[in-house]
């Protein structure tokens, strides 16, 4: 059988950083984990090609060659992944899709041969046997949740990793909260599901032993869901093997409550975490209360987040406005919060309500959904009637997020950043090639940004501020004013607010 993977293209969003990565003439920032993953669970004597969409173009010689195309995404890449489909219609290759986007939506597509939905540990096996005995199904779905201990490690060589910044591997599948937006547990369950250490550590040795010297993505919804078996066993694993490695950081996505655990915080900067996603969403309590999001509740999050920067690690913040508790005066307190605690990647976006949230059925109860929901949660829209009149929110929104990432606003908050994180020793890889990008990135940062860029004028103020306040930091506040270039970028032509 020749398989081929295909990857469908994401719109240029927030989330892309697609004009930052031109500048370390990356295409993508993370490969695709679950086609790579899902490669590995095919028959070894099958054929496989990989076409992530987001790093070369699909010809119709790589349909031709296929016997069937296997297609994963996510809500972002419907419209994609729908060209993809109808190209794979004209030429007549079978169509299997699974993923986010189709576990969730496969009722609204035609095309697709099969459909095989949840988990492909446990679905795509149901299909194989069924597909070796002539008699597959169009549809593979499953309540139950897959073991992942018995998941292999995912098949690497489909992809060049010069095409990407990161790498990603995953731990854990769940998370224990129950954030009423949030599609993770209707797809992947409350109940946190682990590998082992032993399998982490083959999955990363694979991946340094082909080369990789770079970030590595944790993608885990929650890292830290289950506390106690990541401090005993993964993270002195992580400690021991990283002690003789060179280039390698992880950042990672996890819940506020790890500013509370000063050992939680001191063993993942120790095993090399400097960076972690937060879903913050709003410092407005009522609004926390009303999303079930009990976890940021009573707290000090403006002193937790400072936590984690002064242990090591930078923190990025997911924010949302346009809850029912929301008031005019909200989008003030939410700019400062973020101007205070130096969240320089701070996603802002409307509330959605994604297919398949205790969200969805709550807005559908009340009659509040009116069309689509994006899968672009910072594009200005949704799918749901807000309390707050729909124009005085967009109009608040988008000049919240015109101040933010005004160049004023943002390198302000980059030096909040840089001021408060302990930067942290990290084994330099001298590789010719990677001294080569980061030389052409400052130069190009200092063409682009510093004299034909609007922020010119914020670009040198933190240059020198950082050469003569914080030098060890000065390759992290060029990567900063290069982010910060991508979210004007996008702020000026992606939302439609
Ligand atoms: C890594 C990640 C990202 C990376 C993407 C990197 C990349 N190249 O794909 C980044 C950070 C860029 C990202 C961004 C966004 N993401 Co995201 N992301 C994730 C995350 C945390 C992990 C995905 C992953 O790699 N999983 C590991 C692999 C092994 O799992 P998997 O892909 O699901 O694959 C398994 C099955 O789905 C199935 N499968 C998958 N594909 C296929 C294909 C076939 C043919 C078959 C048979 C089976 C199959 O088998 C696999 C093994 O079980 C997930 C949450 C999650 N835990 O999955 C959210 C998630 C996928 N993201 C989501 C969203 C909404 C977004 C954003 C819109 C912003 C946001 N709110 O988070 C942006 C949009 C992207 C953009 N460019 O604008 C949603 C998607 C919901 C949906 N219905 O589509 C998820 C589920 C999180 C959530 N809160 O709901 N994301």
């Amino acid at each position: 059988m020749r398989i081929l993977l295909i990857y469908p293209e994401f719109p240029d969003t927030f989330w892309s950083f697609k004009h930052a990565l031109k500048f370390i003439r990356k295409k993508a920032s993370s490969p695709p984990l679950g086609l790579l993953t899902i490669a590995s669970l095919l028959p070894g004597d099958w054929q496989l090609k990989l076409i992530d969409m987001n790093v070369s173009h699909l010809k119709d010689k790589h349909l031709l060659w296929a016997d069937m195309v296997f297609i994963s995404g996510m809500t972002i890449q419907r419209d994609s992944a729908r060209q993809v489909i109808s190209r794979c219609n004209v030429s007549g290759v079978a169509v299997v899709a699974g993923g986010p986007l189709f576990t969730t939506e496969y009722r609204d597509f035609s095309g697709v041969d099969h459909f095989i939905l949840n988990e492909a540990e446990i679905t795509l096996k149901e299909f194989l046997v069924d597909l070796a005995n002539g008699t597959p199904r169009s549809i593979y779905k499953t309540a139950s949740f897959a073991n992942i201990q018995n998941t292999p490690s995912p098949m690497w060589k489909l992809i060049n990793f010069n095409d990407y910044a990161t790498m990603a591997v995953q731990y854990s599948r769940g998370c224990p909260f129950n954030c009423d937006f949030c599609n993770v547990t209707a797809l992947l369950g409350h109940r946190m599901r682990l590998k082992t250490s032993t399998q982490m550590i083959a999955e990363l040795d694979q991946l340094y032993a082909m080369g990789w010297r770079g970030g590595i993505f944790f993608v885990d919804d929650n890292l830290i869901g289950n506390k106690s078996t990541l401090k005993r066993e993964l993270l002195p694993a992580l400690i021991t093997w990283r002690k003789d490695k060179k280039g390698i950081t992880f950042n990672t996505e996890a819940s506020i409550n790890l500013a509370d655990d000063p050992d939680l915080l001191h063993q993942m900067v120790a095993a090399g975490f400097n960076q972690v996603f937060i879903g913050i969403e709003t410092p407005v309590s009522e609004n926390l209360e009303e999303c079930s999001k009990r976890q940021n509740l009573n707290r000090d999050m403006v002193a937790d987040v400072k936590k984690i920067q002064r242990a090591g690690m930078q923190v990025q913040g997911g924010f949302i406005v346009g809850f029912d508790n929301d008031t005019p005066s909200t989008f003030k307190r939410l700019l400062d919060f973020i101007q205070n605690t130096g969240i320089a990647t701070a996603m802002v976006g409307i509330l959605q309500a994604p297919i398949g949230t205790l969200l969805y059925e709550r807005m559908q109860k009340a009659g509040r959904l009116i069309k689509d929901f994006s899968g672009d949660n910072v594009n200005g829209t949704t799918n749901i009637i807000t309390r707050m009149q729909i124009d005085v929110l967009k109009d608040r929104y988008r000049g919240l997020m015109d101040k933010l990432y005004s160049p004023e606003y943002y390198y302000q908050r980059v030096k909040v950043l840089l001021c408060e994180y302990a930067i942290q020793n990290v084994k330099l890889d001298f590789n010719p090639q990677k001294i080569w990008q980061n030389l052409r990135a400052l130069v190009s940062s200092m063409l682009k940004l510093g004299v034909l860029g609007k922020e010119r004028k914020y670009y040198w103020d933190l240059f020198f501020w950082t050469l003569v306040r914080k030098p060890r930091a000065f390759s992290l506040a060029i990567t900063y004013a290069i982010y910060g270039y991508h979210f004007r970028i996008m702020n000026e032509t992606h939302i439609t607010a």
